[in-house]
């Protein structure tokens, strides 16, 4: 069982007492994802979307060893500012819980720790997947067989198109992971509207994917992570022939610096905000917010559909 810290009396706890709508934040965007300055802004923007539609935020990180759901404020800020905040997948929560270490929550460990409190919704930009060349690396983000076995459903704007896609919608097929297109049958591509793969099964309301849910749990067949890919409209996406300079740019650099494992992601993401004078982090805020957003209306059908049938 996990160990980790609800402010006793806060609005998470009393929320999750009380069945009303939770969504969990993850703190690696926030930490290793956006770039300073901006990144405490929008954590504060994430959580705002979260109330504004209707559900309490529970934003998930490690402060000085201290596992917490719900970070405050000032934690918040001591992630989103301090040098040395660690990247925690779920292998790393323990030693950085037994070191004292400050950290932010990845896709996976946020699951894992939000599953465990009890939170059935979480929102981020874009989940972690089969990273190309993965046939040479076998670098795979850990993401993918955490929800595996974690019950929660993730809203997301697809995979990173900085990954192998098609190799990554495999691996979900694989490993059991619903996917979920939010009105649209074509997986998305985060920065992209359409990463140019299909998907079998749409959603057309927060109240259909809260029935999937409930299906879920009364099939007895919940053990795993359900996605719902929120694509960005059209309009909205980054343009893609600059997408596709950047990410071969990008992919290029990685691999003159020579860099790997954890690093990989956030290395691609802060070349991504670099090359596109900061036109990919608008697009990567949009993709966040409107998440957070579709995150929080499929807490509130989800707990009220637990209300009327209990
Ligand atoms: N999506 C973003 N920004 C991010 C990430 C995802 O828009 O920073 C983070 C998530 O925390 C995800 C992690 O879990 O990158 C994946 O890292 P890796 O590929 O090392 O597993
Ligand atoms: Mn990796």
């Amino acid at each position: 069982m996990t160990r980790f810290h609800i402010r006793p009396g806060g609005e998470v706890a009393a929320a999750l007492r009380d069945g009303r709508p939770v969504v969990a934040l993850e703190s690696t965007i926030v930490s290793h994802g956006l770039p300073r300055p901006d990144n405490l802004r929008v954590a504060r923007e994430i959580e705002q979307a979260v109330r504004a539609a209707g559900a309490v935020p529970a934003t998930i990180g490690m402060v000085a060893g201290e596992l917490v759901v719900g970070l405050d404020d000032a934690q918040l800020t001591r992630l989103a500012t301090a040098d040395g905040v660690a990247k925690l997948s779920v292998r790393d929560l323990a030693v950085a819980a037994a070191t004292g270490a400050d950290g932010a929550t990845t896709v996976a460990a946020t699951s894992a720790v939000a599953a465990a409190a009890g939170i059935g919704v979480f929102a981020t930009g874009g989940l972690g997947g089969v990273h190309r060349e993965a046939a040479q690396t076998f670098d795979e983000s850990a993401d993918l067989v955490t929800l595996a076995r974690t019950p929660i459903a993730v809203v997301c704007a697809g995979v990173k198109s900085i990954l192998d896609v098609g190799a990554t919608l495999e691996r979900l097929e694989t490993l059991g992971v619903a996917v979920l297109g939010y009105r649209t049958r074509r997986f998305p591509g985060f920065y992209l509207t359409d990463a140019g793969f299909d998907l079998d099964w749409s959603v057309d309301s927060p109240e259909q994917v809260a029935d999937v849910l409930a299906a879920r749990v009364q099939q007895g067949v919940h053990h795993g992570g359900l996605i719902v890919a929120n694509p960005l409209p059209a309009d909205e996406q980054l343009d893609p022939a600059l997408h596709d300079r950047t990410l071969t740019e990008g992919l290029a650099r990685l691999g003159r610096d020579g860099v790997t494992g954890k690093a990989v992601t956030p290395f691609l993401l802060a070349h991504f905000h670099a090359a596109t004078e900061g036109a990919s982090l608008a697009v990567n805020v949009r993709i966040i917010l409107r998440n957070a957003d579709l995150a929080a209306r499929i807490a509130v059908a989800a707990a009220r559909r637990t209300a009327t049938t209990a």
